[in-house]
């Protein structure tokens, strides 16, 4: 049987698990990460694409922002369509913030080269952990690495293994509250080799359900739609998909770039949060321990934030023998989850017809939407929450010291 010694054991290379093993790094912490995917996988996987500014400015100030800073796009605002108008909020004119387009994916293989430039590269393949008692003096988890049984004994688990991983089942029943929606929709959403229709993300409401305009790269849109929430990929051939684009983001005929379709997906929509987000020496970070609907672009922002604040409390018991930001892991967290859970949740509201929605909310929705547009408090107040001003993981970790 191996065994292998470390402080920190993390659970899943996604943005939460790399992320803090790169801060922990940087902090002198020593980590391992372990992977259930094989890492083409994992650098293939399409999600996410908006980093909010202080994202952005976190893997700039850490040093794994070069690429980044090359092929990611600063958006200093978005657009909004509706009853056939367009109106543009500025993000950076409203509240001074921009967010930056970068694929998630191509985040996570730059933490990826960082781990490996550094001599620690994640272990990949690692399908069969099974995590041992965390209240006692050590955390072990026993799994299969390189073929071999092996035990890893830690000081903290860092549970980074996304919604389905396997570290929050791992507590025992009743100590965790979960708080969960689902929502009646899903969002279909496909890549597109072809230049984005603009030089900015459209959001577009439209009474067939909503739809977005994103991008990749100059080069690659990414495209989402409002869909049935059990929704069957196989009925969306895309001749369907490219009609029902363009009849929600273009009715008054504004251009589209067509391309070859590719990444077909269905994501579905929930709100949830466990509570609270540790036990022991367990601490549950990014969608482990909460997810939002796709809508407001958070998930990946909060797998972020959770990252520095945990790297910050784990570095401050490691330096000066300091619990108490340990202990107040759950409670700093929390306040940008249910924030962000909120404006995600208001937001999807805002944005998308329920089945079945009756013409006196189709109306208030649209008071909603004409008030955001007319209204320069309302703006500014829905510019702060979209760039994330409240919840800057960068300017945390500056103040922490680090
Ligand atoms: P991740 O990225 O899910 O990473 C978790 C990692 O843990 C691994 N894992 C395990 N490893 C070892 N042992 C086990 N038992 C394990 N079980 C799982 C997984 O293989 C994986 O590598 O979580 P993390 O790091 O918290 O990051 C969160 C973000 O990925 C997530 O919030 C966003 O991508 C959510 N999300 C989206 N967010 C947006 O802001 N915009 C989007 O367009 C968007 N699209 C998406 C999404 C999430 C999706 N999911 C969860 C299916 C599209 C999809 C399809
Ligand atoms: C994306 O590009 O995946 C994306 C962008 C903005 C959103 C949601 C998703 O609000």
């Amino acid at each position: 049987m191996r065994t292998v010694r470390t402080q920190v054991a993390i659970v899943g290379a996604g943005p939460a698990g790399l992320v803090l093993a790169h801060l922990l790094h940087l902090d002198g912490v020593r980590s391992v990460v372990l992977e259930r995917r094989d890492r083409a996988y994992v650098e293939g996987r399409v999600r996410a694409g908006l980093l909010e500014q202080g994202t952005a400015d976190l893997l700039r100030d850490t040093g794994v922002g070069r690429r980044m800073d090359r092929e990611g796009q600063v958006h200093e605002g978005f657009e909004l369509r509706f009853d056939g108008e367009r109106h543009r909020l500025s993000t950076a004119e409203l509240c001074g913030r921009t967010v930056t387009m970068y694929g998630q994916q191509e985040v996570v293989k730059d933490l990826i080269r960082a781990r490996t430039e550094a001599g620690a590269p994640p272990y990949f393949g690692v399908d069969d952990i099974a995590v041992g008692d965390l209240t006692g003096d050590a955390a072990t988890l026993r799994c299969t690495l390189g073929g071999q049984p092996a035990v890893v004994r830690a000081d903290f688990v860092a549970g980074c293994d996304g919604f389905h991983g396997v570290t929050r089942r791992s507590v025992s029943a009743g100590r965790l509250t979960a708080y969960e929606r689902t929502y009646p929709f899903a969002w279909l959403g496909v890549l597109a080799a072809a230049p984005p229709a603009g030089e900015e993300l459209i959001y577009a409401v439209h009474e067939r359900g909503f739809a977005l305009h994103s991008m990749r790269s100059p080069t690659v849109s990414r495209l989402y739609l409002q869909v049935a929430p059990d929704e069957d990929l196989a009925r969306w051939p895309d001749d369907r998909i490219r009609a029902e684009l363009r009849t929600r983001l273009c009715p008054a005929g504004e251009p589209l770039h067509e391309g070859p379709l590719s990444r077909h997906g269905i994501t579905s929509m929930r709100g949830f949060v466990v509570e609270p987000m540790q036990y022991g020496r367990l601490f549950l970070a990014g969608d482990a321990a909460h997810i939002v609907p796709p809508t407001a672009a958070k998930g990946l922002n909060l797998a972020v934030s959770d990252a520095v604040v945990l790297a910050g409390a784990l570095a401050a018991w490691y330096a000066r023998g300091d619990r108490g930001p340990l202990d107040g892991y759950t409670r700093t967290c929390l306040r940008h989850v249910w924030r962000a859970q909120d404006f995600s949740a208001s937001l999807t509201r805002l944005f998308h017809p329920y089945p079945g929605e009756d013409a006196m909310e189709a109306r208030l929705r649209r008071a909603r939407l004409r008030r955001l547009v007319g209204s320069g408090a309302a703006a500014t107040s829905f510019a702060e929450e979209y760039t994330g001003l409240a919840r800057d993981p960068a300017a945390a970790r500056r103040g922490a010291g680090a």
